[in-house]
């Protein structure tokens, strides 16, 4: 059978299948398939070929026909097979089979889902699902998937406790935690539960279940919650997915009583050694833990003079024997700058910490880096930390909630932004994208095999226990194109939102799928348009917690996240000829691209450049007028999309229509405040007319 992983779902598949009057049935290895005389049109076959079966070599590689009597499989067998005949047969020479692949084929009037493990067959099982009817047509076409990346995560920014500023949840913006509540793991994890349903059928299979900036309460689930974090595991299990716990570097003071967490004293490295034996005593798949560490008040290796591959090592050696990763952040800047030395600049600062130690890591650590140098802005450059550790293992950290991109008020798919991101041609000439730099592709790391092992994809998730998950409705979208991106970074962001609708209001007049795809398919590149301009980033309010517009809101703080606007320009110059020489991290060809005015691609422009207002954009307007124009322009396109959801009225749920209504509301409101802040200080700042003739206040 399917064993654990994918149980639940194979029920759940054969009372679906029952219902068109098909059944389900789930061979072992080698067994044979039904008569293809007994099946009937909606019949469903799953296959596990078992990866641990023993190699036979020269032997026929072939899952036999109707009727024959078992064969030994082979770990191949599922990798290219083809229907014929009600026969699977699979060519010679296919590389290794990967425990996540499937391959589906129509065989003798029969669906047949092969797959090398059971989260193989889970996954097959899901894109059946996707698939309705279509996978059930005799023209269906043979299909073989595979995820591309080995680490599909997401991270809640969870607290136990609600912490009187950020709330339950960190940048959370659907309402409290799913797990958690009333200061401990919640008793009903029924939302768990579906949770874990609905992760499994996008592909994700790790979930790292607390916040990043570990309490007190937090930290505790590493010891004394463990029974807690035991039953959520529980849950995520079946469906594929692995359990992780955020963990505080300074665990072995915190929670141990030492009078130390310095990694190279041998009291610290037995405490964690420990405490990771009793975690897998307790839970044997645990995935390991996420560290976030001298990072925005966290504890870290620094305190006691060590670097951060002396941390993370020393966590990668706890869970060592029991097969654990650590996720180490490279989210590292000084957060207590001088605004008024321009010198530093945070944007160098993870690359200025990390690249020096490539190749120091230990092989169960991957270093998890922000997309961007600064801080998931709508709009940054590729973090060159990506490029610069060719033996490090690598994941790149995505963020699903919506903390710089309107909250869940507003509409932002966030598709296409990371599209862009996975398919960016960061390093070695532009022919190796970030997908393939942590998805660890052959010929990378400087092993006799040339192998190099993977890291993954990873995000800050944006559910809570919100009546509809995510806040908004329609931010449920993100959760999904994320799993299915993390899947196949190739995937069109804009089929994966059609996708998205069609699965979401399955039968749903084409009015609504219309309107849908209007207001969501460029709503990232609207939002950008009415926020801060061309790259320069934040322009957020710090009071409302990163909502809403305060062009100068971080102009004089201790972040580092200025944009330096004048009477005369705009922008940080980070060049290496006269700036902080940040685009000199970037490899050929693009510390030259962003290096030069000619070449900086205009969306990323004040990122990299201080410019007057009157520069010229390769758009051919001004840096004042596209300035005016995008705001305004992007609000109009805001305000269409009110009336336009007006008229879905009765077409969808009524609870759902009023939900999104009421945000729609708040997001013009919202756009227009920028708008007009923006426009008011760039006319303020330049004493520059807009050449439209449009009201400035
Ligand atoms: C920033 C958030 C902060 C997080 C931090 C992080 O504002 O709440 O703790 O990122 O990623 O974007 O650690």
């Amino acid at each position: 059978g399917a064993g654990p992983v994918g149980a639940t779902v194979v029920d759940e598949v054969r009372r679906a299948t029952a219902a068109h009057g098909g059944s389900v049935t789930v061979l072992a290895p080698g067994e044979a398939l039904p008569d293809a005389a007994s099946v009937r049109s909606h019949d469903l076959v799953l296959v596990v070929a078992s990866r641990a079966a023993e190699r036979d070599s020269g032997a026929a590689r072939q899952v036999p026909p109707p009727g024959r009597a078992p064969q030994p499989p082979h770990p191949n067998d599922a990798l290219v097979a083809v229907a014929t005949d009600g026969a699977l047969v699979a060519a010679d020479g296919a590389p290794g089979l990967s425990p996540d692949m499937f391959v589906r084929v129509r065989a003798g009037g029969t669906t047949v889902v092969v797959a090398g493990a059971a989260t193989g067959l889970l996954y097959g099982l899901h894109d059946v699902v996707r698939l309705g009817e279509d996978a059930f047509g005799d023209d269906a076409p043979p299909v073989r998937d595979l995820p591309v990346a080995p680490v599909r995560m997401l991270d809640h920014w969870d607290n136990i406790d609600v912490h009187p500023v950020m709330g339950q949840v960190e940048r959370g913006y659907a309402g409290g935690s799913i797990f958690y509540a009333d200061g401990r793991v919640r008793e009903d994890l029924s939302r768990v539960a579906d949770y874990a349903r609905l992760l499994g059928s996008i592909g994700i299979n790790a979930v790292a279940i607390n916040n990043v900036n570990v309490h007190r309460t937090e930290a505790r689930l590493l010891t004394d919650g463990l029974a807690d974090v035991a039953r959520v595991a529980d849950l995520f299990r079946p469906h594929g997915v692995r359990t992780y716990l955020s963990v505080s570097f300074a665990s072995p003071v915190v929670l141990g009583g030492l009078p130390t967490s310095d990694p190279a004293d041998p009291d610290v490295q037995a405490w964690w050694a420990a405490a990771a034996d009793r975690v897998y005593a307790t839970i044997p798949d645990f995935g390991g833990f996420v560290v976030k560490a001298d990072s925005e008040g966290q504890p870290g290796p620094f305190a006691y003079g060590r670097d951060h591959a002396d941390g993370a090592n020393l966590l990668a050696r706890a869970l060592r024997p029991h097969g654990g990763t650590v996720f180490w952040r490279a989210f590292v800047y000084n957060h207590e700058q001088d605004w008024r030395d321009r010198r530093t600049d945070r944007a160098r600062a993870a690359y200025d910490h990390f690249a020096p130690l490539d190749g120091r890591f230990d092989d169960n650590v991957v270093l998890q880096v922000k997309y961007g140098p600064i801080d998931f802005q709508t709009r940054e450059p590729i973090s060159p930390v990506l490029a610069a550790m060719p033996r490090t293992r690598l994941a790149v950290e995505l963020q699903v909630t919506q903390e710089y991109t309107g909250h869940q008020k507003h509409v932002c798919y966030l598709g296409p932004l990371w599209s862009q991101v996975l398919t960016f041609p960061l390093a070695e000439d532009a022919t190796r994208d970030v997908a393939a730099l942590v998805s660890g592709l052959p010929g990378r790391r400087d092993t006799p095999s040339g192998e190099l092992p993977a890291g993954g994809v990873t995000a800050v998730s944006n559910v809570g226990d919100d009546e509809f998950w995510t806040g908004h409705p329609l931010a449920q979208a993100n959760l999904y194109a994320y799993g299915r991106l993390a899947w196949d970074p190739e995937a069109d962001p804009v089929a994966l939102l059609d996708e998205w609708i069609g699965l979401t209001f399955p039968g749903a007049d084409p009015r609504v799928r219309d309107t849908l795809h209007t207001l969501m398919d460029g709503s990232w590149l609207t939002y950008e348009a009415y926020t801060a301009p061309l790259g320069v980033g934040f322009m957020v309010d710090p009071g409302r917690m990163h909502y809403g517009p305060n062009v100068d809101g971080y102009e004089y703080s201790k972040w580092g996240t200025y944009h330096f606007a004048d009477r005369d320009g705009i922008g940080v110059d980070r060049t290496v000829a006269t700036g902080t020489g940040y685009a000199g991290q970037y490899p050929s060809p693009w510390r030259e691209t962003y290096e030069d005015l000619a070449t900086c691609p205009d969306e990323l422009l004040l990122f990299f450049h201080h410019v007057p207002y009157s520069h010229v954009l390769h758009s051919g307007t001004t840096v004042i007028q596209h300035v005016y124009d995008s705001r305004a322009d992007a609000v109009d396109v805001v305000e269409s999309w009110v009336p336009a959801w007006d008229a879905l009225r009765g077409l969808v749920d009524d609870r759902l229509h009023a939900r999104v209504a009421e945000r729609l509301t708040e997001q013009v409101r919202s756009a227009t405040e920028w708008r007009d802040q923006v426009r008011s200080y760039f006319f303020r700042k330049s004493g520059v007319p807009d050449a439209s003739g449009r009201p400035i206040y």
